[in-house]
């Protein structure tokens, strides 16, 4: 499935980040719990190695809490230090400013030991589109300041935002990387709302990810759309799907449009159940 995600804009606001990272003390890396691994940005990284950096796996109230547990633990063990977060209701915002203070530890104290005291940490938030930097911002800014929207692109500028816990936020456009590598990857972030919808074949993006759930999690589509059994073939899974839903034109014909929004609207606001599309487990699955 051909993928066209790289609009122009965010080449500016890769320029931007790297100009804005000089007035900076940390970076918040936002990434979708679901998939830890494929919204991490290669470009971010390379982009911010040298400030510290904490990673927040967001949406953490739409995954599996084992799964998303167990993705804290692998990252850790890479040192890299990583909190679950809903951003929504604000579910471990209070772990924040004590992780970024332990990450700026020793910053602080050179500055003491010249004397200086410093009291406004100045952090960048950034991540791909979609991720919840905005909804991040507003929960610590405590009032709504940053635009929000259950799609890609909604902020289209930077912007700074004071806390009340002596942080200063600066939110930033969400951006994506020139080429995913891996089919798997550039479908993760489709499936999760990275990726707009419009520049996207639906269609077959809601079968792609009807496949997905019936090979990882059958029983909740089975639930969620009250099917006996889900098939051997995806699009009959699809097929049945779509008419419990009436998806169906004049004629008994499928509305293969309808019904891909429907299963894409009701995944990406969990509906359909928990699911981490992702686990730190290489290759092999653990049970229990
Ligand atoms: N379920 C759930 N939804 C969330 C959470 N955080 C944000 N959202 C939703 O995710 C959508 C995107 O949120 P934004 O804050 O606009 O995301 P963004 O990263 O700023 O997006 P861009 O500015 O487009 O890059 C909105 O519909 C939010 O309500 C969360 O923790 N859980
Ligand atoms: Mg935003």
């Amino acid at each position: 499935m051909a993928i066209n995600w790289f609009p122009g804009h965010m080449v500016k606001t890769k320029r931007e980040i790297k100009e804005n990272l000089k007035l900076v003390d940390a970076v918040i890396e936002i990434r979708d719990a679901r998939i830890p691994k494929s919204s991490a940005n290669p470009d971010i990284d390379e982009l911010c190695k040298d400030k510290p950096r904490l990673i927040l796996l967001n949406k953490s109230d739409l995954t599996d809490n084992k799964t998303t547990k167990a993705w804290i633990n692998a990252l850790k063990s890479e040192s890299i230090r990583a909190i679950e977060v809903n951003c929504l209701k604000g579910d471990g915002i209070k772990n924040i400013k004590p992780a970024l203070m332990e990450l700026l530890k020793e910053k602080h104290e050179r500055l003491k030991a010249k004397g200086l005291a410093k009291i406004i940490t100045r952090v960048m938030v950034v991540g791909i589109p979609n991720v919840g930097k905005s909804t991040f911002i507003n929960k610590m800014a405590r009032n709504n300041i940053a635009k929000t929207g259950d799609r890609p692109g909604v902020t289209k500028n930077k912007q700074w935002i004071k806390t009340a816990i002596g942080i200063e936020l600066l939110d930033t456009p969400g951006v994506l990387w020139p080429k995913f590598e891996d089919e798997e990857v550039a479908l993760n972030l489709a499936f999760t709302g990275a990726i707009k919808d419009e520049i996207m074949d639906t269609e077959e993006l809601s079968l792609k990810l009807v496949e997905r759930l019936q090979n990882t999690n059958p029983e909740l589509l089975k639930v969620r759309y009250k099917l006996e059994a889900v098939a051997e073939e995806p699009i009959d899974t699809l097929n049945m799907i779509a008419r419990k839903r009436g998806a169906i034109v004049s004629g008994g014909e499928i509305d293969y449009n309808r019904i891909a929004s429907i299963i894409l609207d009701e995944f990406r606001g969990g509906k359909i159940g928990n699911v981490s599309l992702e686990n730190p487990w290489k290759g092999e699955e653990i049970e229990g």
